[in-house]
């Protein structure tokens, strides 16, 4: 332990421990801007600059480990000085137009000049503001570098959470600034639109591009039938947006709240999450009997999951050769969006042209997920808005709804039912979780072997997990099953998925299933949630997601009440001709 004095408190801390984190125990809070407890330490924005008694020196409390003795002040009149300089120093290289920026209210410069009271332009003569331009041609994100600090959370973000490197720093100096590739719009480069870096850019240089006007035109029409999709991990995270704790379940108010503000129907994307897992699990085990029993050498193993855009995209760009890997299935936001302009158009004697499809996704990449072109298999767009939690909430701000006092309601019935397994698509492992519960009761007649439901093997946010479940006892259908290991992995965040590729690529792993989604904690640490989000809130939100599923009187996808309905009036059977049609596709890079 390493004993020092922060503001007069003596403290004693592990090695290593940086002044930030020491006076973080004391809970004594020092600014930050670039710093960022997801991503390395970069040291450079000096807003948490703290004085060492005895010392002419100012130390940035996030770079500097403690050491035993040492007595820091974090409030001095010279520490407030001098932060006050590095604040309005950004203030005045950043356009400040807050009344108008989509972050306004949620900017952490915006917070900081509040809080050190920069009512002067006193360095706008010494650093005029630059030329700028902004990107606005991705459907995902916008970028704005007019508005950047250039505290390089988002080009850590890229690299080390995401291992794409899609934005990097360019040029020295006064100059210096986040680029992309040559400079070129976001949607030209290797951008997975995952939307890490925007969750974590504290202003509006990266922010979502947003549809919330469109939305609102869309329910003013008196001539269009909305419709709305959420994600599972919408439910768990938007009550933080509005003033509420992480981790508390919001759904009964989302709902109601979505009603209030004119969608005409209130729909769930977990029904057709429970949909994806009876196609892909078919899916799954069509591929295992091709190969073990066909002896068939062109099927392509293992297999991973389609349902996260960003990984898609990643897998486009970064290991084309297994493409064929990826799961057909389409994901449950494209599936829902397919379905409803085809079944639930027809079942509500409704015109497909006369329908708006809007979906609430805790993820950037949907929106330009729902702007592919293999996503018109209905004939129409099949999703023609995606709107991110942190756009839902703006919205039930606007519409001066008081969330907390609003009462519970259930979605919709006709494509609003889930089971527990639909829910815990929202966190890592969870995919794989519902596959499981799925495939081993076709296969065996048996439910899953581990307790409650709860595959724990899949479950919690360690980088990559490894799970084996052996077949025995099969029926006598699956037959070629028994004894079969059938052996999982499951990764979240670009990084790792880098790394369980790498390992499949280098023969190294002999995995059957792979689930990859492309953000920190799966889909519940997604780009579009809430701000902030980190690794305790991820954590939060996870254990709620679980708590959701317990709760539900229906734990597997294919005891889904209204997806056995939806075979039986209209697909048929999985991976029949319909399925193909509406439901799957293939991704060519
Ligand atoms: Fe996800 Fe999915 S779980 S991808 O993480 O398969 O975004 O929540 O909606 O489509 O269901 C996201 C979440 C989401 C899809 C589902």
């Amino acid at each position: 332990k390493v004993n020092l004095n922060i503001d007069n408190i003596q403290v004693s801390v592990e090695r290593d421990t940086t002044l930030l984190n020491a006076a973080s125990q004391l809970k004594i809070k020092i600014p930050t801007l670039c710093y960022h407890e997801d991503l390395c330490v970069a040291g450079n924005c000096r807003v948490c600059v703290v004085e060492q008694v005895g010392s002419d020196r100012l130390l940035p409390a996030c770079a500097t480990p403690v050491s035993e003795g040492m007595e820091i002040r974090t409030n001095s009149l010279k520490v407030r000085n001098a932060r006050k300089t590095v604040i309005d120093l950004l203030v005045s290289e950043h356009r400040a137009e807050c009344t108008r920026c989509y972050k306004n209210g949620n900017c952490e410069l915006q917070h900081l000049a509040s809080e050190y009271l920069i009512g002067e332009d006193s360095y706008i003569d010494l650093v005029p503001l630059k030329e700028y331009t902004i990107d606005y041609f991705s459907p995902s994100i916008i970028k704005d570098d007019s508005k950047c600090i250039r505290c390089q959370r988002c080009v850590r973000t890229c690299d080390e959470l995401q291992a794409i490197g899609a934005l990097s720093v360019a040029y020295k100096g006064e100059d210096m600034k986040v680029s992309s590739f040559f400079e070129k719009p976001m949607y030209e480069v290797i951008c997975t639109n995952c939307g890490q870096c925007v969750n974590r850019c504290p202003t509006g240089a990266l922010v979502e591009h947003n549809y919330i006007d469109e939305v609102w035109a869309a329910i003013s029409n008196p001539n269009k039938h909305v419709v709305v999709q959420t994600a599972p991990a919408v439910r768990i995270a938007l009550g933080e947006a509005l003033g509420m704790p992480a981790g508390k379940i919001v759904t009964g108010k989302m709902v109601s709240a979505l009603r209030r503000i004119g969608f005409n129907s209130v729909l769930d994307t977990d029904f057709t999450a429970d949909l994806t897992i009876i196609e892909e699990g078919n899916e799954l085990l069509h591929r295992l009997k091709a190969a073990l029993v066909d002896k068939n050498p062109d099927v392509h193993l293992p297999m991973t999951t389609s349902c996260s855009p960003g990984w898609v995209k990643y897998i486009e760009h970064m290991y084309p050769e297994y493409l064929p890997n990826v799961s057909t299935a389409k994901s449950p936001q494209q599936m829902f969006g397919a379905l409803a302009k085809t079944y639930y158009a027809k079942k509500m004697n409704i015109e497909p042209e006369d329908m708006v499809s809007v979906s609430v996704m805790p993820c950037t990449a949907k929106k330009y997920e729902a702007n592919r072109p293999e996503m018109h298999s209905s004939g129409y767009k099949d999703v023609d808005l995606v709107l991110t939690t942190r756009e839902l909430a703006k919205m039930i701000q606007q519409a001066g709804i008081d969330f907390e006092a609003l009462e519970n309601e259930e979605f919709d019935s006709f494509m609003g039912v889930s089971s527990g397994a639909g829910v815990i698509f929202g966190a890592t492992g969870g995919v794989m979780e519902a596959a499981l519960r799925t495939a081993y009761e076709v296969v065996t007649g048996r439910e899953v072997p581990f307790k409650g439901l709860n595959i724990t093997p899949v479950r919690g946010m360690d980088e990559v997990k490894e799970a084996t479940i052996k077949i025995e006892d099969a029926l006598p259908e699956w037959d070629f099953l028994n004894g079969v290991e059938l052996k999982t992995c499951v990764a979240h965040g670009l990084a790792n998925a880098k790394t369980v590729m790498d390992k499949v690529k280098k023969g190294e792993a002999s995995y059957h299933f792979i689930e990859i989604m492309a953000c920190p904690g799966g889909c519940l640490g997604g780009g579009g949630q809430p701000i902030p989000t980190n690794a305790t809130i991820r954590r939060q939100r996870s254990k709620a997601i679980y708590r959701e599923d317990v709760g539900k009187p229906i734990r597997k996808s294919h005891e889904n009440p209204e997806v056995v309905k939806l075979y039986k009036e209209f697909l048929k059977k999985p991976l029949g001709h319909k399925s193909h049609e509406l439901l799957h596709t293939s991704y060519i890079g």
